[in-house]
């Protein structure tokens, strides 16, 4: 995080610690000082969602529930198809797309920005479009291949003639990876300062329009110090998030792009889940430096993307309650900043979205509610951030803020662990109930769990019975049914 960003999320996290601060005392819990909590700092990406429906879940749920950014879909013009995927393919540089106008973004970022949530944009810069044909864009712009009237013409492509078609083939490759075609992508020469200029003028109209920072779209695929120079021409605190997915290995790796900004980090989920569906969960190494993981600092981490949820590994919506348990550990764990994934169901891989007449994508409400998962049909959102579990395990997040992660225990098939004296969370991926008991330094007492019963601060009404956990003697006992996640924090006493 960059100085200016920190300052914005300490002052946020001061006024969100004042509103909760006040809120629990009323409940009649323990008192906390306003340092007590951290400012919140999970984002959620929420995939295909129209601008003015991203401003509505701010307010509804982001904000509310503490979510500190959202990452949007690509902002700018693309080719006029279907599938999901036109939004990576950009036509132009105009904020018009079937995810609303420009006038609808930029009232998106307003209202997110009046309750808490920062804007990030997903910067498609790497590359324009993957057609043959000739065609026009979305708003109406017309486009060949190379050709893209008054914004790039042939000579600001790269024509890497490494391969017979000029796309990517060998990963294996620097040259290949960052000078040929991703999936036939006109890949932007952008080693060219004319080809950064126009891109940094694209950047700094998002900017103007109020975001907070950028995805960078398919960075592996650009020199890391090409965007270097990039982000170097913009205000100091853009918030840079690289996308570089961490290949076996491949040369280009994550690390080459810390220097300027956060990277996603792929290894956790592929850590992560495969323990969570083989109901076998270990510590992490939980050493500062995680090995295989850029440094905390530096870390963008998630259960899934909406690249991932349409391969063959994550875990994903599809997987219930093992998928909430999967992103309540994401956001208890103590490494890197967690973004969670929101997006809508699908049997096709390529599927957009459901769209209106005109093509934009309709209007979608989550009316506070995550959807259930188990039963939904294509096109359905998933409501994910919306969850009463997420929205606890938010709170307890900035409860637990910097404790360290402590090592964790077993209980049959159950798996838990403390952030040093400040909160405790346990999980059951298996298939029967189980109990177990995790040492902690919580002082003795009946918690109430907030995967159950969400935010303390929102519930006037005491904790539902189910949820209440005791902790005694230096442990803290959890009865889980199949499935379930639980956790408590200092703040949420019954
Ligand atoms: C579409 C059509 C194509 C057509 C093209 C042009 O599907 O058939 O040729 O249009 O008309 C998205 C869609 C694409 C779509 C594209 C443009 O996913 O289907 O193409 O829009 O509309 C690589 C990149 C990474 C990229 C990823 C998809 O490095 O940057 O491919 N992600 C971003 C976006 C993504 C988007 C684009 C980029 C393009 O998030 O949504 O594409 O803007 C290895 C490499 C990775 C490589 C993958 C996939 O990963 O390491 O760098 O990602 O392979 O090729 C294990 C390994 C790991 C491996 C991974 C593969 O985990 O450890 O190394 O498996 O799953």
């Amino acid at each position: 995080m960059r100085g200016g960003e920190r300052l914005v999320a300490a002052v946020r996290g001061l006024a969100a610690a004042a509103v909760v601060a006040s809120v629990v005392l009323t409940a009649g819990c323990a008192p906390a000082a306003e340092g007590d909590l951290a400012a919140p700092d999970a984002g959620v990406q929420l995939f295909q969602l129209s601008w003015t429906s991203i401003a509505d879940e701010c307010e509804q749920t982001l904000g509310p529930h503490g979510f500190a950014w959202v990452l949007t879909s690509p902002p700018q013009e693309h080719i006029d198809r279907d599938e999901w995927w036109a939004s990576y393919q950009p036509v132009s540089y105009e904020i018009d797309t079937r995810l609303g106008t420009r006038d609808e973004f930029a009232e998106m970022v307003r209202r997110c920005d009046d309750v808490g949530v920062a804007v990030i944009a997903d910067a498609v810069i790497n590359h324009m479009t993957g057609q043959d044909a000739a065609g026009t864009g979305f708003a109406g712009s017309p486009y060949q291949h190379y050709e893209y009237p008054g914004l790039w013409g042939s000579d600001d492509f790269h024509h890497c003639g490494l391969t017979a078609n000029d796309d990517i083939a060998d990963y294996d490759s620097r040259e290949q990876v960052q000078t040929c075609e991703l999936v036939n992508l006109a890949d932007l020469d952008t080693s060219s300062t004319t080809v950064r200029a126009r891109i940094v003028s694209y950047l700094e109209d998002l900017l103007s329009l109020g975001v907070a920072g950028f995805r960078i779209d398919a960075a592996k695929h650009m020199a890391a110090s090409d965007v270097e120079a990039i982000v170097a021409a913009l205000p100091e605190e853009t918030r840079i998030m690289s996308e570089v997915i961490r290949g076996g290995g491949e040369p280009i790796q994550p690390e080459e792009y810390t220097g300027f900004g956060e990277v996603f980090e792929f290894t956790y989920a592929r850590d992560l889940g495969p323990q969570v569906r083989s109901g076998s969960l270990t510590d992490p190494d939980l050493s500062d430096e995680r090995p295989m993981h850029v440094a905390d600092d530096r870390a963008v981490v998630f259960i899934d993307n909406h690249d991932t949820e349409r391969g063959e590994a994550a875990l994903t919506y599809r997987d219930g309650d093992l998928y909430l348990m999967a992103n309540a550990l994401l956001l208890a764990d103590d490494y890197g900043t967690p973004v969670l994934y929101s997006g809508y169901a699908f049997s096709d891989r390529d599927a957009g979205a459901p769209t209106e007449a005109d093509g934009r994508v309709s209007p979608a409400d989550c009316g506070g509610e995550a959807s259930d998962l188990a039963s939904l049909s294509d096109g359905d959102r998933t409501c994910v951030h919306a969850s009463t579990a997420i929205a606890g395990m938010l709170e307890w997040r900035r409860v637990a803020g910097s404790a360290p992660r402590l090592p964790g225990v077993d209980g049959g098939d159950a798996y838990g662990f403390e952030r040093e004296g400040r909160a405790v969370i346990a999980v059951n991926p298996g298939s029967e109930e189980q109990g177990i008991t995790v040492p902690t330094s919580l002082p003795s007492g009946s918690y109430c769990d907030v995967v159950l019963a969400g935010p303390r601060m929102d519930d006037d009404a005491g904790c539902p019975e189910a949820g209440i956990v005791t902790v005694a003697d230096g442990a803290a006992s959890f009865t889980l049914g199949a499935g379930r996640t639980a956790a408590i924090h200092l703040l949420a006493r019954d």
